[in-house]
C-alpha cells in the first residue's frame, strides 16, 4: 500500500511537470523572439528540471520501508505480544534470545501509550507507539544479553510513570520458549 501510494504520487508529479512543460514550450514558442517570455519560459524548465531531478534522486535511493522488512522476516521472527494498559505492560514472553529477530506486536488496551526499549546502560534501542485498535510491528534483533527495560513514553495518566516492564536477553543457546 505505501509503495503503491508512493508510486502513484510520484507519477501525478511527473505528468504534472510535463504539463508544465508543455505549456512553456508552447508559450515560448507563441511569444516569438519576446526576450522576457524566453527568461520566463528557461526559468521555468530549470524549475521543473530540479524538481524532476529531486524525485528521481529520492526515489532512486529509498530504503526498504519498515513494513517491508517486517514482511521479509516474519516467518523466521519471534513474536512478543505487548499490550499497553493504564497502568502496567502485559507481554508474552520476558525472556528472549539475542542474535534472533523479534517481531513486537504492540496495542493498547485503553489510551495510548509508548513501548520504549532500553538497553542495559539506559540508552532507548527502538519504540513504537501502543495504540487501542491497532497492532503496531517493531522488529528488532538484540545483540546484547542483560535486563532491558521498557518505559512508556506516551503521558497516559496519573501513574504513567509505573509503567515499566523488564525483557530478559539471554544466549540462544540457553533460550527456550518454556522458559517464559
Ligand atoms: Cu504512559
Amino acid at each position: 500500500m505505501q509503495d503503491f501510494a508512493l508510486t502513484t504520487s510520484f507519477i501525478v508529479v511527473g505528468v504534472l511537470a510535463l504539463i508544465f512543460l508543455l505549456f512553456i514550450f508552447r508559450s515560448s514558442h507563441e511569444g516569438g523572439d519576446a526576450p522576457g517570455l524566453k527568461a520566463e519560459g528557461t526559468r521555468w524548465l530549470l524549475i521543473c528540471a530540479m524538481i524532476l531531478f529531486t524525485i528521481i534522486a529520492t526515489y532512486s535511493t529509498l530504503k526498504p520501508w519498515p513494513h517491508q522488512a517486517v514482511a521479509g522476516v516474519t516467518g523466521s521472527a519471534l513474536t512478543v505480544k505487548v499490550n499497553g494498559a493504564q497502568w502496567y505492560w502485559d507481554v508474552s514472553h520476558d525472556t528472549l534470545p539475542i542474535n534472533t529477530p523479534i517481531l513486537f506486536e504492540v496495542s493498547a488496551q485503553d489510551v495510548n501509550h509508548g513501548f520504549a526499549l532500553y538497553d542495559p546502560d539506559g540508552r532507548i534501542v527502538t519504540q513504537t507507539q501502543a495504540m487501542p485498535g491497532y497492532v503496531n510491528k517493531l522488529l528488532y534483533t538484540f545483540e546484547k544479553t542483560g535486563t532491558y527495560k521498557v518505559l512508556c513514553l506516551e503521558f497516559c495518566g496519573p501513574a504513567h510513570h509505573e509503567m515499566e516492564h523488564e525483557f530478559t536477553l539471554v544466549e540462544k543457546g540457553d533460550f527456550t520458549k518454556e522458559s517464559n
